[in-house]
């Protein structure tokens, strides 16, 4: 039987999807178009089940809607306990030069040698389908497929974490998650089972400054730092060892959104952060980091303030530089979602000779919840044998059979040693491969958080008097949000009397923020005196200006009449500064400019509001604006880029909707007058970002 309607080519001809999901199989090729079931069966009817009679029952005997249908039924895998929400794409690690003194890791030994790398970003507390501007971490996990097997850095986009021993982990994701006799809130740390938590355990202090921070909202995933978090090692061919702090830094520099921003776009675009890496790769705009090292030895750990091994510490870059030494690049999307981002297996056990761990009883801990963690998701022990989970280098072992197996070696010898030989006997061991770094342990075996790890408030504060007056502003305002949805009050106050012991101005705005009669006690705090650190600039966001427009998106609402050759010299301006610009209109079916040319707009007006974009034109024509003066989305495009500090680009009609929703009469210097000053000088102004300095805003 012919197998295609349209050429002669069978389904044995399919040609194989690049690298993604191994041999699958191309769904939509051009002449590949017979519908067949997974047995290869060319199918006659995919229109109706097999029925007795037009009106009849449907017959068990029916094959092929029964396999439809089990397979539909059997489509979802568990979703990740964490991180369920996430995001990822294809990309190369290039090293900039060999760093032999350091480590023997084979992908740090030539200059400008590319590692293929796939990195996934994500949401810790909500589902898979929440939304993307949760206030959260970001988890930052990159797999690299070096040519000494997979080294996996899973990280955050925070430095320190809530807790310091793996034990308490089910207990501040059960607290963070959604309440389990209500199921909500979803995706939100602002409800009593977190705060509860937090107020009783004050080692989260220092993360709770970070969570509540700018840094928990994120522009975009290419506008984040990512950080390794734990103190891990590098080691080198002569067996010596180094302590190592990874850090990714984004090269387009950091940016976040405001509260108000974030809960409005989680509305207008569920999707923002996935929208925007998808958008940027696409269009041939790859997003770059750089890896920097914070290396130290052991006489500087024991030197510094703080435990080295405490999870919930950083060391400040003013106090140890963090080097680049390579540029992570992100090029390419996958082809299939759930191959490769959902089936992706980071686990914090994938190192490589080099690389070794240090005894952060965090990290230690992870070390085990990965692997297992993978069984239950991906179903058995064969999910390494996926391609976006294989080694990229040869690999070769005596491990075989189980579930979905489909590395299967052939010949007689399935143990080592055998005397079949070097070839047929299969591989051994050599002595180049990895060994533990030797590390002396000695104590007794006890269930014991060391002293050195006791100082909960010290680098809290450090991070908040490190922020900027806006920074701090946010961070207050933050917990004032968060903490008014707690509705027990002790909750609420227990917070209050740990903010006591970072920072006294905080704890009273929160205070006051939250109405309470009088300040509570302070926690009684494990270590006194906290010490007073010095501020460290390179812990704020606003502190370190990206000074660039490149990667960030100019939004233009525009009506009939608008000034054609205005718009032409903004996507000028615009794409010369490496950013993107938008067209926002009543209708998207176009829009009819002064001089008659007819635009397609990207937006309607109630698809495309401010919170969208990082700076806006509103450049109505004179006839044109009488329409968006009726239009709620309209006014609220104009009054939201206002209140979340936009710069505002404007001809003379936008005045009259400037007027219409209330803004002040003598216009600050966020905004500029288009038709008297031109287009590049307007852009140049938007590398600021955001206009802070008007009063009334978010
Ligand atoms: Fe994770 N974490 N984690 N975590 N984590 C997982 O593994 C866990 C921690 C991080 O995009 C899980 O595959 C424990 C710190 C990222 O697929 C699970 C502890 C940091 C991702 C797990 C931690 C992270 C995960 C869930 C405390 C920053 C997403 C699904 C001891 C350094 C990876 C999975 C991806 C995912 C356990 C703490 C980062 C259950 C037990 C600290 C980025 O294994």
């Amino acid at each position: 039987m012919a197998r295609t309607s349209k050429s002669t080519l069978t389904y044995g001809d399919l040609p194989i999807v690049r690298g993604a999901g191994g041999e699958t199989h191309q769904r939509a090729e051009e002449g590949y178009d017979v519908l067949t079931t997974q047995q290869g069966m060319p199918v006659a009817d995919d229109q109706n089940t097999l029925k007795q009679g037009a009106r009849g029952p449907t017959l068990i005997e029916d094959a092929h809607f029964r396999e439809k249908i089990f397979h539909f039924d059997h489509e979802r895998i568990p979703e990740r306990v964490v991180h369920a929400r996430g995001y990822g794409a294809h990309g190369f690690f290039e090293t900039y030069k060999p760093l032999p003194e350091l480590t023997r890791a084979d992908l740090f030994q030539r200059a400008g040698e590319k590692t293929p790398v796939f990195v996934r970003f994500s949401t810790v507390a909500g589902n898979k389908g929440s939304f993307d501007l949760a206030r959260d971490v970001r988890g930052f996990a990159v797999k690299f497929y070096t040519q000494e097997g997979n080294w996996d850095l899973v990280g955050n986009n925070i430095p320190v974490f809530f807790i310091q021993d793996a034990i308490k982990f089910p207990d501040i994701i059960h607290s963070v998650k959604d309440e389990p006799d209500k199921a909500f809130p979803q995706a939100a740390s602002a409800h009593d089972n977190f705060w509860d938590f937090i107020s009783l355990t004050p080692e989260s202090m220092h993360m709770i400054m970070w969570v509540m921070s700018d840094r928990a909202i994120p522009r975009s995933f290419r506008f984040m730092e990512g950080f390794g978090v734990h103190t891990f090692r590098l080691v080198n061919a002569k067996g010596k060892s180094s302590f190592v702090k990874f850090h990714w830094k984004p090269k387009l520099g950091m940016q976040s959104v405001v509260w108000n921003e974030a809960v409005k776009i989680n509305g207008a675009d569920p999707d923002f952060h996935r929208r925007d890496l998808w958008n940027a790769i696409k269009a041939g705009d790859f997003p770059e980091w750089e890896l920097c090292l914070q290396t130290f030895d052991q006489k500087f750990a024991d030197s510094f303030d703080f435990d080295v091994l405490d999870p919930t510490k950083l060391i400040p870059e003013e106090l140890l530089p963090a080097t680049p030494v390579g540029r992570l690049v992100l090029d390419r999307m996958p082809d299939n979602f759930f191959a490769e981002t959902e089936q992706v297996a980071f686990m914090t056990q994938n190192i490589v000779p080099g690389i070794d761990f240090s005894n952060d009883p965090l990290l230690q801990g992870r070390n085990f919840s990965y692997l297992d963690t993978q069984l239950k998701r991906l179903g058995g022990p064969n999910f390494t044998h996926l391609p976006i989970n294989a080694p990229k280098c040869p690999f070769h072992n005596f491990q075989q059979d189980g579930h979905m197996a489909f590395h299967n070696p052939v010949g007689r010898a399935n143990y080592e040693p055998n005397s079949w030989g070097t070839h047929i006997g299969g591989p051994r061991e050599t002595a180049a491969g990895f060994e533990s770094f030797a590390e002396e342990a000695e104590g007794p075996k006890q269930r014991l958080r060391p002293e050195s790890f006791a100082d909960h408030y010290s680098q809290a504060r450090q991070f908040f008097i490190s922020q900027s007056l806006i920074e701090q502003r946010h961070i207050g305002d933050a917990l004032v949000f968060e903490l008014s949805k707690v509705e027990v009050p002790a909750i609420r106050e227990r917070v209050v009397s740990h903010l006591l012991n970072i920072d006294e101005g905080l704890a009273q705005t929160v205070a006051d923020g939250l109405g309470l009669a009088a300040l509570p006690t302070a926690a009684p705090p494990a270590v006194t005196p906290r010490i007073d650190l010095p501020a460290s600039d390179a812990l704020s966001i606003l502190k370190n200006p990206p000074g660039t427009f490149k990667g960030r998106k100019l939004g233009v609402l525009i009506t009939d009449g608008v000034d054609a050759a205005l718009l032409d010299a903004l996507l000028a301006a615009v794409t010369a500064a490496g950013g993107t610009m938008e067209l926002i209109g009543p209708s998207v079916a176009g829009i009819t400019a002064k001089d008659g040319t007819v635009l397609a707009a990207h937006h309607k007006i109630d698809g495309g509001p401010s919170v969208l974009f990082d700076a806006v034109a509103v450049l109505p024509g004179d006839e044109g604006v009488q329409s968006l003066l009726k239009l709620p989305a309209a006014r609220d495009f104009v009054a939201d880029a206002y209140a979340h500090y936009k710069f505002i680009g404007f001809s003379e009609a936008a005045k009259k909707l400037f007027t219409k929703v209330g803004l002040p009469e003598d216009l600050d210097d966020g905004f500029t007058d288009l038709t008297a000053t031109d287009a590049v000088s307007f852009i140049e102004t938007c590398t600021a970002l955001r206009f802070w300095d008007r009063p009334d805003g978010a």
